[in-house]
């Protein structure tokens, strides 16, 4: 039987370079609001969301979006913007594989996004073809709720309070009809990560809105803002507030909503498990030996014929 290969991670003079050259792409002055961060986010999380552990596929190691297979899913529409954000870097730094790149640039994002520290490790390696990209319609559904989010997360091996700290996340970016068809910010400031998103959820009224589109999505407008902003010379239009169905499931869900009330109320908690929760996911997957380099064993090498 052949040996296992094992990937080098890659030396950390070698990542400051890259984690620099990330934080330098981030300020995007006509990009959504004005940073790649959240995208570079949601790119991360797309690539290691399709993990499944029973069976032991999917996950970030191996890039599959760059190919249409994965890269073309409608779940991941958009996120060709990350993945050209990126690209000079990965020219660059021609060492790094994109399975590497895509999740390191997360965990730099999110800390100069005003986030927490999180431990990320290296050795990812790109597939060479798409033989291994499990099928399409592993992530999560917006329009859908509390069974289905069980079930994406669950099927990945997450509990309900690394969920709904997951979802923490949606402090960041913006939904845009011409990807998902739901429209508008989480938060006021989108760029800045914290626990905005789980005290807007508790406090706002919110209600149920029928886009142009049809779909169907949470908002709320927030009357004091439009009051303040009538009175400033350079009024902009306050921009509505939004929640999709999935995270308005998070506070109807009897079982989710305490971990929503505990991260509202406590910052520092919620960094600390968001922190613990976004490193497993980045790990997902992933087998490593005794020095943290990632065995691509043989069995791994058989994948989806389809
Ligand atoms: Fe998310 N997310 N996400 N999300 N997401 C969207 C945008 C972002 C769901 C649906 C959507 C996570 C979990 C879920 C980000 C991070 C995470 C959008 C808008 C939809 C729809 C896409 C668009 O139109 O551009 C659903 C459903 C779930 C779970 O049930 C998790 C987990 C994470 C990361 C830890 C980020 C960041 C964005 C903003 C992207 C941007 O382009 O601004």
């Amino acid at each position: 039987m052949a040996q296992p290969q094992t990937n080098p991670t890659p030396s950390s003079s070698q990542l400051d370079h890259v984690a620099q050259a990330v934080r330098d792409l981030l300020h995007q002055p006509d990009y959504d609001d004005g940073s790649a961060g959240p995208v570079l986010v949601r790119l991360a999380w797309h690539s290691a969301g399709t993990y499944d552990a029973a069976s032991k596929t999917g996950g970030s190691n191996g890039a599959g979006m760059r190919y249409e297979k994965e890269g073309g899913d409608p779940a991941n529409a958009g996120l060709q913007h990350a993945r050209a954000f990126l690209e000079p870097i990965k020219k660059k730094f021609s060492w790094i594989t994109y399975a590497d790149l895509w999740t390191v640039a997360a965990v730099v994002a999110i800390k100069e996004m005003g986030g927490p520290e999180i431990r990320w490790r290296g050795g990812r390696t790109d597939f060479t073809d798409d033989n291994k990209i499990p099928p399409r319609g592993r992530l999560p559904d917006g329009a859908q709720g509390a069974d289905h989010i069980r079930h994406i997360f669950y099927r990945m091996g997450f509990n309900d309070q690394e969920i709904v700290a997951l979802s923490g996340a949606h402090n960041l970016g913006r939904c845009h009809s011409d990807r998902s068809g739901f429209e508008g910010k989480w938060v006021n400031n989108p760029t800045r990560f914290s626990n905005t998103y789980f005290k807007l959820l508790l406090v706002n009224d919110w209600k149920k809105k029928t886009l142009e589109n049809g779909v169907e999505q949470y908002v709320y407008v927030d009357e004091d803002m439009i009051e303040e902003d009538e009175d400033a010379e350079d009024a902009e239009e306050p921009e509505e507030l939004m929640m999709l169905p999935t995270d308005i499931a998070l506070i109807q869900d009897p079982s989710f909503r305490p971990w929503v009330e505990l991260y509202a109320e406590h910052k520092d908690i919620f960094f600390d498990h968001f922190a613990k929760v976004f490193a497993k996911l980045l790990e997902l997957g992933i087998k490593r030996d005794r020095n943290g380099n990632i065995v691509n064993e043989e069995n791994q090498q058989d994948g989806y014929k389809s």
